[in-house]
């Protein structure tokens, strides 16, 4: 059975390159070890994950991230993510916000369900 190691490290820098607004790199790792069942796995793996921004209420989505699929190779692997999002696309509140990133991560089995996992929060001033 697949299990996360840790939670996702997310980072979120702005691109130096853009001088008009604020355009950031969103970038999520996280880590997972698979046991020699899963390796053995005929089918593939998928995951995707969810930009969330951190409310009292209802939290903010800033993006959905499409599944993609893959195939372990090894007991200890890495993914990332890594995607631009404009300031004003990140800027869902007044003063700062508070951003994580969830992880779902899938045995394309037909009857695995997704497993999340997610991030700590990284404030942002914008
Ligand atoms: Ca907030
Ligand atoms: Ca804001």
């Amino acid at each position: 059975m697949a299990e996360f190691v840790g939670v996702p490290t997310l980072s979120i820098t702005k691109d130096p390159e853009v001088f008009l607004g604020d355009l950031f790199i969103i970038r999520v790792s996280y880590t997972v070890r698979y046991s020699l069942a899963d390796l053995n796995f005929a089918g593939m793996w998928s995951h995707s994950m969810a930009l969330m921004e951190n409310d009292d209420l209802e939290d903010d989505r800033i993006v959905n991230i499409l599944p993609e699929n893959f195939k372990p190779m090894s007991q200890l692997e890495t993914r990332s993510f890594a995607f631009r999002r404009t300031g004003e696309e990140m800027d869902t509140e007044w003063g700062g916000e508070e951003i994580y990133a969830a992880v779902h991560h899938r045995r394309n089995d037909g009857f695995s369900p997704a497993q999340i996992v997610w991030s700590d929060e990284f404030p942002l001033a914008v």
